[in-house]
């Protein structure tokens, strides 16, 4: 009997288009031969809070009409639902009459969406100043506090004159967006009145946000801030509370047509971090996003306007801060546009036991993988290593569509 395969010597098998379980590459497939493949793709999607006297009649719907289902959680409240890209594509022809009670046609309408949001490649998003063109590769928007007790920064740029240089010298090194904050978020900081957070925006804002050519942001979680400079004419506001803190700020952001940064926080910066704890912390971070994006929009911030984050740091404990990373691509569910901000915070000192100024590694581990996963902004203090990086991934990302 022959051992050997005889055509391995001459030949050199590759899978050349991913595999069937690689979702991620599959869809970089663009040409019109390839694409039928995408609707083989096979997803999988979670439905959380399914009542139980549903349930059983959901599952059967779904089995009979081609989909895997899993029940998951301790009251086996979440459905887990896998199949073709293409049957989800054509969720709606599969609500057939008797599945027209019993809420199974809304959820169906949900998980459409879901799957749709995933899929969304690129964002356009407008500003007073022009628009951010989210595509292929992240935005880099770079720090800058003129804090005393920032965590990474804190005293350096307190001198108007040596901040405003900095703005300028961010801008020369790459950064899409700068995002400049007068109080520290860091845990256990204490929090800096309104007065005081303008007293220590304004000079510095006043000179740059009519010279500098990429947009600012303002990092603050007071509407009163966020009204003084958006009028003089910063494009963002970063609220690292998610709206919690004033609720006034979506209502200022929406009439300023600015951008709104959503961060996921849980308490306050002083007490954050006193014993975070999750049942599923994407599960948890996501629904919460959701819950604050639908605040926004009543508030009257247009949807092409939002940008969520998941609040890196912000009430998580390391392994929270690793599985909101690991599981990071969950988010586009939500169909926003994805920032995340890892720079030197402490989860990469308690990995690798480096300090502060010496994370610039460990950060760009995470930058790269969030570019990977679909992570549409990238929140960093050093912005000309990132600037390099973002550009390699990019050349080396885009050889991917040539094959
Ligand atoms: N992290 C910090 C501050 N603002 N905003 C968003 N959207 N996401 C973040 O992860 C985020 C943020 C904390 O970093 P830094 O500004 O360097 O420190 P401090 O809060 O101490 O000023």
């Amino acid at each position: 009997m022959k051992l050997v395969n005889d055509a391995a010597r001459h030949h050199n098998p590759r899978v050349i288009a991913g595999t069937l379980t690689g979702f991620e590459s599959f869809r970089r497939f663009r040409t019109p031969l390839l694409d039928p493949l995408r609707s083989m793709l096979p997803i999988a999607v979670e439905v959380e809070a399914v009542p139980a006297r549903r349930r059983t009649a959901w599952i059967t719907a779904l089995h009979a009409r081609g989909f895997l289902v899993d029940e998951r959680g301790a009251a086996r409240e979440r459905l887990r639902i896998a199949g073709s890209l293409d049957r989800f594509d054509r969720l709606l022809d599969l609500a057939e009459p008797d599945t027209q009670r019993d809420g199974f046609v809304p959820m169906l309408l949900c998980l459409g969406e879901a799957v749709r949001n995933h899929l969304i490649e690129a964002f356009q998003v407008p500003h007073p100043r022009g628009v951010l063109d989210l595509g292929r590769r992240p935005l880099l928007v770079a720090v800058l506090n003129l804090t005393p007790d920032s965590f990474a920064d804190g005293g350096r740029y307190l001198n108007p004159e040596r901040a405003i240089e900095r703005a300028f010298e961010l801008q020369e090194q790459g950064a899409d967006l700068i995002d400049v904050g007068a109080e520290s978020t860091r845990p256990g900081a204490a929090p800096v009145a309104a007065e005081e957070e303008i007293e220590r925006l304004h000079p510095v804002l006043r000179v740059i946000l009519p010279r500098l050519r990429v947009p600012v942001s303002v990092d603050t979680m007071k509407a009163e801030v966020a009204e003084r400079f958006l009028a003089m004419g910063a494009a963002c506001v970063n609220d690292v509370s998610g709206l919690e803190c004033d609720p006034r700020l979506a209502e200022v952001a929406a009439r300023h047509r600015a951008v709104l940064i959503i961060n996921h926080m849980r308490g306050t910066p002083r007490s954050m971090q006193e014993s975070p704890r999750y049942d599923d912390v994407v599960a948890d971070v996501t629904r919460s996003l959701r819950e604050r994006t639908v605040r926004a929009l009543a508030a009257g911030v247009t949807r092409e306007r939002i940008v969520v984050d998941p609040g890196i740091g912000f009430g998580k404990r390391l392994e929270d801060n690793l599985d909101l990373l690991a599981h990071i691509e969950q988010l586009r569910s939500l169909g926003y546009p994805i920032l995340i901000g890892c720079s030197r915070k402490s989860f990469l000192g308690q990995l690798t036991g480096r300090p502060v100024e010496e994370r610039q590694a460990a950060t760009a581990a995470t930058t790269a993988l969030a570019a990977l996963r679909g992570v549409r902004l990238v929140r960093v203090h050093d912005v000309r290593e990132t600037a390099d990086l973002l550009k390699v991934l990019d050349a080396i990302d885009g050889r991917r569509n040539l094959e």
